[in-house]
């Protein structure tokens, strides 16, 4: 880099289109990256930061700052700013920095038992040990994953209204009827029902998935899942008092999506968060899609959209929209990034899908079966007396699910690599519902929540270490894959091979 030329701000301001050429700063250097754009996974607002300096983009849009994305950066260096505007710059980024700040001045007090893996947007796992602790997984724990900072908050939830439109189906840009609601009338006019539900972020796992092949995105481990117990109004009941709509007739008005829009947004971009579902889920009373106000019967904390987020059970977590402020009937899925070009998954040869590959996908809805380890963590060393109880024996603790209603039916621990398995029995938590594995609270016959199970094999001998892994069957008979090869895919979702967690004995 020593013996690049250098060159001014106003050089750089100058290369800020294609036909121009798109000029990049980052800590100094200055990248040419025109011939990158057309092949950028985050599509082309990379041309938002053509001429400028890339980093407040990149506060935004955390999952740069990856020694992956920077090596790619480093192909495309032409240049170093000169002393004196290298100064310049960092003179500006100081006088705007009151303003950055302005975009995450509503993030709220979080627990220290989180595991943050990115701080602005703030991303973090629930603690694994504790997590196992409870059926109901407490509020102040439940993983958080925001892609946006958190919106500016109402402060009183009654009042917070939700835009309801009726989109025209030739036109997306038009909208035949529209009104609102209230929290409050959510509260008072609706049927008040809780569904147990688990939310796992698609890209659970993904830190597993990534050592067999890189993959992008955050590195989750196994806690982007957390089981809560929500409650609201029923969408279908919503649609069909306010607006007389039932499946039937939406399908007859040229209806198939419901999308749904949060408040938080990029102030920068102009995008919102947002996502939708077909009409087919969104009107059937059986998939159980809420209009959510409380979470373990309390307010909904900022963190979890506050005051009314959309709940779709057995969904991957992205369809759940927090912070809700409109539902719009459309010909169209949502137009957001993440409907559209993010939370799809690929065949496993392909490493680098293109923009066009991404938009061609279908959006990924359900999730597929999946369990994992959360006690003891990987490469946990025993000491005797702490773990290996006077039995020599393990005693492991994890969770499973299953997407789309599915409930699932065991879950099977190996210590020989699959040769021989054991059944795991099912915790018996003193907050869980005594009758969690009858009909009761698998409304519909669906079962949206998880199961935590617990198993013991024998511990290692002293010095010597044991694998465990296990794997859980669903009740479509569908189980979780060995290996990570099949199932990888390069935006890292859906990790469910078989889990593995080695223990080792002290001396
Ligand atoms: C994603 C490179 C600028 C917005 C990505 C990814 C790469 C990349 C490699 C995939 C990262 C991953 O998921 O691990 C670059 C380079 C840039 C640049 C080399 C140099 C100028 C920008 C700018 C913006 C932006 C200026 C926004 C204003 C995005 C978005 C994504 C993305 C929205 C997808 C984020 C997600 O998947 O959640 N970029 N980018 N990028 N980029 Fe950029
Ligand atoms: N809704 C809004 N408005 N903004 C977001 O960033 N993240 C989604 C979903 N809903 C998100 C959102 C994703 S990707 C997941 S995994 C879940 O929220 C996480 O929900 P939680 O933070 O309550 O655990
Ligand atoms: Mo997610």
């Amino acid at each position: 880099a020593a013996n690049l030329p250098s060159v001014t701000l106003e050089e750089v301001a100058k290369h800020n289109s294609l036909q121009t050429g798109v000029w990049v700063i980052y800590q100094n250097t200055v990248y040419d990256v025109t011939n990158f754009v057309d092949s950028h996974p985050g599509g082309e607002k990379i041309l938002l930061a053509a001429g400028k300096d890339v980093e407040p983009f990149w506060d935004l849009y955390a999952v740069h700052k990856s020694p992956h994305v920077l090596s790619i950066l480093a192909e495309y260096a032409i240049a170093r700013l000169t002393a004196a505007d290298a100064l310049e710059l960092q003179r500006r980024k100081a006088s705007e920095q009151s303003d950055d700040g302005g975009k995450f001045a509503n993030e709220p007090k979080r627990s220290p038992l989180l595991v943050p893996i990115n701080k602005r947007p703030y991303n973090a796992m629930s603690p694994p040990e504790i997590l196992m602790d409870h059926y109901y997984t407490p509020n102040a724990i439940h993983f958080v994953r925001n892609h946006l900072p958190v919106p500016k908050l109402p402060e009183d939830a009654n009042s917070h209204r939700v835009k309801l439109d009726l989109k025209d189906p030739t036109n997306e840009e038009k909208v035949n009827r529209s009104l609102n609601v209230t929290v409050e009338q959510l509260r008072n006019d609706f049927p008040r029902v809780s569904y147990d539900v688990t939310l796992a972020c698609a890209g659970n796992r993904r830190n597993e998935m990534a050592q067999w092949r890189q993959a992008r995105g955050l590195e989750w481990r196994q806690t982007a899942v957390s089981n809560a117990r929500w409650t609201g109004a029923p969408l279908h009941l919503v649609l069909k008092k306010l607006f007389g709509l039932d499946l039937d007739k939406a399908r007859k008005l040229g209806y198939r999506h419901v999308q749904f829009e949060g408040m938080d947004g990029d102030s920068i971009t102009g995008d919102f968060y947002g996502a939708s579902v077909p009409v087919e889920v969104a009107l059937d009373e059986s998939r159980g899609l809420l209009l959510a106000y409380e979470m373990n019967g309390e307010a909904i904390p900022a963190d979890h959209g506050y005051p009314l987020r959309v709940i779709v059970p057995g969904a991957i977590g992205a369809r759940s929209v927090k912070w809700l402020c409109r539902i719009a009937l459309s010909r169209q899925e949502s137009s957001s990034f993440w409907q559209r070009r993010d939370y799809k998954t690929f065949q496993p040869s392909l490493y680098t899908p293109t923009v066009e590959d991404f938009v061609q996908a279908p959006a990924q809805l359900y999730w597929p079966v999946v369990s994992a380890i959360c006690w003891p963590p990987d490469g946990h060393v025993i000491r005797d007396g702490y773990g290996a109880d006077e039995d020599e024996v393990v005693q492991i603790r994890g969770y499973a699910f299953s997407g789309a209603g599915a409930g699932v039916v065991r879950v099977e621990v190996t210590t020989d690599d699959g040769n021989t398995w054991q059944l795991a029995q099912w915790c018996n938590l003193d907050d869980a519902p005594d009758d969690v594995d009858d009909s009761l609270h698998q409304p519909f016959g669906q079962r949206w929540a998880w199961r935590l199970w617990e198993a013991t094999v024998p511990a290692p001998k002293p010095g010597q270490s044991v694998t465990i892994a296990c794997k859980a069957v669903d009740d479509n008979g569908n189980q979780q894959p060995e290996r990570w090869s099949s199932v990888w895919n390069a935006r890292g979702l859906l990790g469910n091979a078989w889990h593995r967690v080695t223990v080792k004995r002290g001396q």
